[in-house]
């Protein structure tokens, strides 16, 4: 009660800037070259730094007992055999790879790191690390006037993090979400800094409660956490891809998602009955407007207990999902990790009779009050029971279910502390830890458990799997939508940092409740937000109870046009954005981008939060206020071509463009390729053919990777797929295109037609050394290239 009074200000709450019990970890006594790196003895215990590759580096030392080498589940690798030199050097001890070069001052110990030009990345100074008597571990880096901050998940606020202070702790928050809403359901505990163009990156792998801060001092940042080891890895960089590339390959990256769950889904809390979701996917098609999935929320079960279905109000599922999905909609159900407490209730009995529950120490079961109310919950952190929970899914499966929504899995409890009791013990396959220690990545666990049994159930088939939870990895089973934000236009401000940023942290499958989740929505906050939505890698309208019904018909004819017209514009461009997602898959770069990740040397480009990249040559430009059909928008270097009119607009520069309702601002960069299918109404059926756009710039080349597959199993980890590679280069008056193909897979589509636009009169066109003609047709070119 206090802390919303003016109390929470009260002289007397100033609390002191330096905690007296700090201590530094003090001198180096000893450093012994191991394999991949050195083990250093200091005053504080062993500090072991571990080179994972050239250009990734390991710091791991506790404070308060022996070092150990262990590492949370967000890893999936122990890192490949490196060659490293150690040697002493004017008093320091250097270590260094073929990329980086890690320096240690012995006392007190500080640790710099420079790449092999002497550029350096990180650097401690007047502080390094420590710790507390409260076994807090804390690492102090110098901060320069340069640097810049990205990443952190899923953060309120703008697009570059300096300033900031941030604590990493899953949490339910259904209000509000504003700038300084701290912790929200996802704790990615990792960050990447820019510095005059220069990207490195910072993974704190410690899943205790964590704190970044970037504001309390002027000279350093600090990252710590409450308990566990200090534990982090240094990413070289040097481009911002690189340190994804870099992340992802210790935290994993998404597979290739289904096609279906890259169309337009439909949500709402909830369709209720059988009868609605039928009438509902009639309207979507009557109306022509394209849909792929109906998320069916908490209502669709037997008094919220999940793995049933409520018998009167969906009397027969199994019909219901065949008639949809023959019609191309799948159903994705809401599963919750709370299991009702009823001795009557099949999960509750396996549960208990399989010891599969979070329990305290002493061995009684934890509760928690959630929607069925009192309830257990299940042991993720353990295999044992995250196969149990996997194999259950086959109720759904056998229903003809592919994709399931984990909600509520920070966990959220109905109680004061918003969560489970931080005291309980989890199992962790033999090696227990408190709640307080695991609670970030309960989401985590729970979404392997989930993704996996599904994989197995599905023959073959990629499942779908949407999450509200996570933790670092959490990419490699879910797609995160960013929870329970409100039908306010400063949300619909909010989602393109937070998105952005989160596909800086490893996670390209993101995206946020279109239309807003809580309160109402209107026509014109929609249609806007749709045209975002459309370009946002995961696209779904969802609403809550209680308030305004948000289909894109909610609103009136002369919105439902607009908002049709860019669910089909998504429809029309997904062979462009599929090649996109192959691309996050193989190399972890998202597929929504800020410009900065393009863009890196360009200062108008850092805290850049209201434009986006699609890939490396579209940029979006959305309008996010109400009444207004004008904005700024920034081009960086290289001309730009309106996707609408086809102006030209010079780079380097801000310009004022107009959009009325109707229109999204899009532009192309001159000198690039997008791929197009057909408008359709759903993902299940395939394009006959594609088009290729190609957008001449005078003196410029660039390349696109089309990516295809069968877009619904995992045929293509064995080669089964195509990637036709194309390299345009643009001369005064010739365009040569060259074009590859890698992999065996044989597309749907049996055409590619090429349409140029904005060529010279009487250009050449050469196709892999060849002269192609080309018919004129209005204001551009065309010919059938494959
Ligand atoms: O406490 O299942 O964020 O999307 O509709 C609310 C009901 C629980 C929160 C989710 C929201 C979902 C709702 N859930």
């Amino acid at each position: 009660m206090l802390e919303d009074s003016s109390f929470a200000i009260h002289p007397g709450q100033k609390k002191q800037m330096q905690t007296p019990d700090y201590k530094e970890i003090g001198n180096v006594l000893k450093v012994v070259k191991t394999e991949s790196g050195a083990s250093v003895n200091t005053e504080s215990g062993t500090l072991f730094i571990k080179f994972y590759r050239d250009d990734i580096v390991r710091f791991v030392l506790n404070p308060f007992g022996e070092t150990t080498l262990c590492s949370s589940p967000a890893l999936i690798t122990d890192g490949e055999k490196t060659e490293v030199t150690v040697c002493e050097k004017n008093g320091q001890i250097l270590l260094s790879s073929a990329k980086l070069q890690v320096y240690l001052e012995k006392s007190p110990l500080r640790i710099t790191i420079a790449d092999p030009d002497g550029r350096v990345l990180v650097k401690e100074g007047a502080k390094g690390m420590g710790f507390k008597e409260s076994k807090e571990i804390i690492c102090y880096k110098e901060m320069e006037p340069e640097d810049h901050f990205y990443g952190f998940g899923e953060k309120t606020g703008f697009l570059d993090k300096r300033g900031e202070k941030m604590t990493m702790w899953n949490s339910d928050v259904y209000a509000p979400h504003n700038p300084e809403t701290d912790s929200l359901y996802q704790s990615i505990p990792y960050f990447m800094t820019l510095r005059n163009g220069f990207a490195h990156g910072i993974f704190f792998d410690n899943t205790f409660k964590t704190t970044f801060d970037f504001r309390s001092e002027e000279t350093n940042y600090s990252f710590s956490a409450e308990g566990g080891q200090i534990n982090y890895y240094v990413l070289a960089g040097p481009t911002p891809k690189d340190v994804l590339e870099q992340y992802t390959f210790l935290t994993g990256r998404m597979p290739i998602p289904p096609k279906w769950a890259i169309g337009y889904h439909q949500s709402r809390y909830s369709y209720e009955t059988e009868q609605e979701v039928r009438e509902l996917a009639k309207t979507f098609i009557e109306k022509g407007i394209p849909l792929d999935v109906i998320y069916l929320d908490i209502h669709y079960m037997d008094g919220y207990r999940v793995f049933t279905f409520d018998k009167e109000r969906f009397p027969n599922p199994k019909q219901l999902i065949k008639d949809l999905k023959e019609q191309g909609i799948r159903i994705v159900p809401i599963v919750d990790p709370g299991v009702k407490e009823d001795p009557e209730y099949y999960i509750y009995q396996e549960g208990i009779r399989g010891d599969h529950f979070c329990k305290y120490i002493e061995g009684n079961i934890y509760f928690g009050d959630v929607w069925p109310g009192n309830s257990a919950f299940p042991d993720f952190t353990s295999s044992k029971v995250r196969k149990w929970w996997g194999e259950k899914h086959r109720f759904y499966s056998d229903l003809g279910i592919e994709g399931i929504w984990n909600d509520m899995n920070e966990p959220a409890v109905f109680n004061e502390t918003k969560t489970m009791d931080v005291k309980v013990m989890h199992d962790n396959d033999g090696d227990p830890r408190t709640h307080r220690e695991l609670h970030n990545i309960y989401g985590l666990m729970m979404g392997e458990s989930t993704y996996s049994g599904m994989k197995k159930q599905l023959n073959g088939k990629r499942p779908f799997l949407l999450t509200r939870a996570g933790y670092s990895g959490i990419q490699r089973y879910a797609a995160v939508w960013t929870g329970d934000n409100r039908s306010f236009w400063e949300h619909l401000q909010m989602s393109i940092p937070m998105v952005m940023n989160l596909g800086l942290s490893g996670i390209p499958f993101a995206g946020a409740d279109v239309g807003g989740f809580a309160h109402d929505s209107n026509g014109e906050l929609l249609v806007r937000w749709t045209q975002v939505g459309a370009f946002i890698p995961f696209f779904r309208n969802h609403s809550a109870l209680g308030f305004a019904r948000q289909e894109p018909w909610s609103f009136g004819e002369k919105y439902e046009k607009a908002i049709k017209k860019y669910i089909e514009l998504r429809y029309q461009w997904l062979p462009h954005l599929y090649s996109l997602f192959a691309e996050a898959h193989h190399t972890g770069t998202p597929v929504m981008r800020p410009l900065m990740m393009e863009y890196p040397k360009d200062e108008n480009t850092y805290n850049l939060s209201d434009q986006f990249m699609v890939g490396d040559n579209v940029i979006i430009a959305p309008i996010m206020q109400p009444s207004v059909q004008h904005r700024v928008v920034y081009l960086p270097e290289g001309n730009w071509v309106d996707y609408w009119t086809e102006e030209v607009f010079e780079g380097g520069k801000h310009h004022l463009v107009k959009a009325d309702l109707n229109k999204l601002p899009i532009f192309i960069k001159q000198g690039s390729i997008l791929v197009h299918g057909s408008v359709k109404r759903s993902t299940a059926i395939k394009d006959e053919k594609l088009t290729l756009h190609l957008y001449y710039g005078k003196s410029t080349s660039s390349s696109f990777k089309l990516y295809e597959d069968d877009g619904s199993t995992f045929e293509y980890e064995q080669g089964n797929y195509l990637r036709k590679i194309f390299h345009v280069k643009c001369t005064k008056d010739e365009i040569s295109l060259t074009i590859s193909d890698e992999g065996s897979y044989k597309p749907e589509w049996k055409e590619i037609e090429l349409i140029v636009h904005g060529a010279p009169e009487n250009f050449a066109l050469i196709i892999n050394g060849q002269e192609k003609s080309l018919q004129k047709k209005e204001n551009n070119w065309r010919t059938v290239i494959c």
